[in-house]
């Protein structure tokens, strides 16, 4: 963990240099309110969420969910016993107008004024695949006495009586000082909720003397437990990050908990701290406020100090409100993430129409800042993904929504493709630079897999994926894709595994390097990595990429790691794009099976008609 404890130490002098008073997001005053002309489509995605132009960042809040799907979700708790949700069961008896005609509803944090952070509003669209979005004028923006600075990140949650709740950060002051505030639907009936009214009783918590008001943020959606309503917010004590724990019996009035929730000393400010409920088996995802004895709780933190996040698993103790992590995790930078890439700010939520949880993450732009000024735009959000338990109930499975499929186009196929050591063979697909890749790779045996070096245990993946790389030959590995490559390979971006064999076991690396993605100049090229628990017994391992021009989003091992990458090509753009298998290492590698669709562009910002 060379990187991120470099990393912690260099934000900690940053931010008590700043005499504790934190942005969160680099600011650059000049060019926060220019408005752009002329946006650059180099490098602009063709399938993954974006704006027309200017400055995105978290996702905020939640879609809500189809209006007949709340019968599924009753009779699921109903033939249920094993969980216990009072409340879930009002929940859906009393929910009938909070379902809008099958729309997902996407709030994320905006610039309407630049490419760059600043003037944050609660930008909003609308979907009813959460592929295909149209756009809506901003949900909420500063207007009060008590956001006037900026509307920071939140949640929504949806309440028995029917109506959505968002909850947000509103920033009071020139030195960032943070409350957190309420806003409500102007009219229910309106299935875009297009209009948001911030009652004058706010804020709904204010941080008494004991809580840094500079670091207290992010408020998360609330659940039901032992008779009131609960929520977190992200803070920091000195350098332990915290989550502190509110509570309401009428969602109105809320008190701060004895103790927070959870709190880990040196991992500084814990940002959109996510909090939530998986079931001990099968893919259903479960609504917040499902406890009982087939349910294990997962805690996910973005730390501003590395901007990674991890997550834990472990115990909800509702009485005590107090959650435990599962002995042997690891509760701090080297933990498990959600990503080992470019992902932050990440968020879910439960969708009753299909019984999913479904992870949202934003992927910021590893340009220069100068660059995002000229090209007009900043941030992605990535596909959504729907996360569940993994059976050994050690970590978290993810897997792009089913419903991106829609967009698949034109279809390469390869079968029993032997690649020797040295070999690439080009998958001939009509796009390149957009597309979806599903392949699998076998090996005859694990024997030639590389030594392990016990050095490399204390470092980061991203180090020893640094150290090995894609063209240095190995055993078995590095074998995998090259996305975004120019026909002579001066640029491409490697998505591959390497196979170590340690003292007890094998040790698995999927890396995605970018040090090769571009010629370009000032650009931040990673050797994003990290290592997959995996039983090699079939002596398989598959990949998925999804490649959108600027992003390479993967998941290895059937979702179980996943990495995303932002690069930004030169001449390996648009049609010019391809797609390769290869392989390094002296073992020779199979392609099993290989799927390369071309990927159609969904309807993207396309005003809902008033
Ligand atoms: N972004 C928001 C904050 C949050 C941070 C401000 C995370 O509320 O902590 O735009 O990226």
């Amino acid at each position: 963990m060379v990187l991120p404890n470099i990393l912690a130490v260099l934000a900690l002098v940053c931010v008590l240099s700043k005499n504790g008073v934190e942005a969160s997001h680099k600011i650059y005053p000049r060019f926060q309110t220019l408005n752009v002309e002329n946006v650059k489509q180099l490098h602009r995605t063709g399938y993954h969420f974006q704006p027309p132009k200017h400055w995105i960042n978290d996702p905020n809040g939640k879609p809500i969910q189809q209006e007949h799907d709340r019968f599924h979700g009753l009779q699921f708790f109903q033939i249920n016993p094993d969980f216990d949700c009072f409340m879930c069961v009002n929940w859906f008896v009393r929910a009938a107008p909070m379902y809008y005609k099958g729309l997902y509803h996407l709030f994320y944090q905006y610039n309407p004024k630049g490419a760059v952070w600043g003037n944050i509003v609660w930008a909003h669209s609308v979907s009813k695949d959460l592929i295909n979005w149209e756009s809506l004028e901003p949900a909420i923006y500063p207007s009060k006495w008590f956001d006037n600075y900026g509307c920071w990140s939140g949640s929504a949650t949806v309440l028995p009586n029917g109506g959505p709740v968002i909850f947000y950060t509103g920033i009071v002051d020139e030195h960032n000082s943070q409350i957190q505030n309420y806003a409500v639907p102007a009219n229910l009936s309106d299935p875009y909720l297009r209009k948001w009214v911030k009652p004058d009783d706010n804020p709904i918590v204010n941080p008494d003397a004991s809580v840094n008001g500079s670091a207290f943020r992010d408020p998360t959606t609330a659940w039901w437990a032992e008779g009131h309503w609960k929520i977190l917010v992200g803070s920091r004590r000195k350098h332990r990050g915290v989550a502190y724990l509110y509570k309401s019996r009428d969602f109105k009035k809320w008190v701060k908990a004895k103790h927070p929730l959870h709190s880990v000393q040196g991992t500084g400010m814990w940002e959109c701290p996510d909090f939530f409920p998986v079931s001990l088996s099968g893919e259903k995802g479960l609504d917040p406020s499902v406890m009982g004895q087939n349910v294990k709780h997962v805690l996910k933190v973005s730390l501003d100090m590395t901007r990674y996040e991890y997550y834990t698993l472990g115990t909800y103790d509702k009485k005590k409100d107090r959650y435990f992590p599962d002995e042997g995790l690891v509760d701090g930078w080297a933990g498990l993430r959600l990503d080992y890439g470019n992902f932050y700010a990440s968020k879910t939520f439960y969708d009753p129409s299909t019984n999913r949880r479904i992870l949202w993450g934003w992927a910021n732009e590893s340009d220069a800042v100068q660059q995002d000024k000229d090209k007009g735009w900043a941030g992605i959000q990535l596909i959504p993904r729907k996360v569940w338990l993994d059976p050994s109930g050690k970590q978290l499975l993810q897997w792009p929504v089913a419903e991106l499929e829609k967009l698949r186009g034109h279809t390469i196929q390869l079968s029993h493709q032997k690649l020797n050591q040295g070999d690439h063979v080009e998958v001939k697909v009509t796009t390149a630079a957009q597309a979806d890749v599903d392949v699998t790779f076998s090996f005859p045996s694990l024997d030639k897999a590389e030594p392990f070096d016990p050095k490399w245990a204390k470092l980061d993946a991203l180090d020893v994926c640094a150290q090995k790389g894609s063209k240095a030959p190995g055993g078995l590995g590095p074998f995998g894709l090259l996305t975004l490559a120019s026909e002579k390979l001066e640029e491409f971006t490697p998505v591959f595994f390497r196979v170590f064999k340690a003292a007890d076991k094998h040790k698995v690396l999927l890396c995605s390097d970018a040090r090769s993605s571009s010629l370009g100049e000032g650009l931040y090229k990673p050797s994003f990595a990290g290592f997959v628990d995996v039983d090699l017994t079939d002596k398989k391992l598959s990949l998925r990429s999804l490649i959108d021009h600027s992003v390479v989003e993967s998941f290895g091992a059937g979702g179980r790691i996943a990495i995303t990458s932002r690069v930004y090509p030169t001449t390996a753009v648009f049609e010019k794009a391809r797609l390769f298998v290869f392989n390094n290492g002296s073992e020779t590698i199979t392609v099993e099976s290989l799927n390369a669709w071309s990927m159609n562009k969904p309807v993207m910002n396309v005003p809902v008609k008033s």
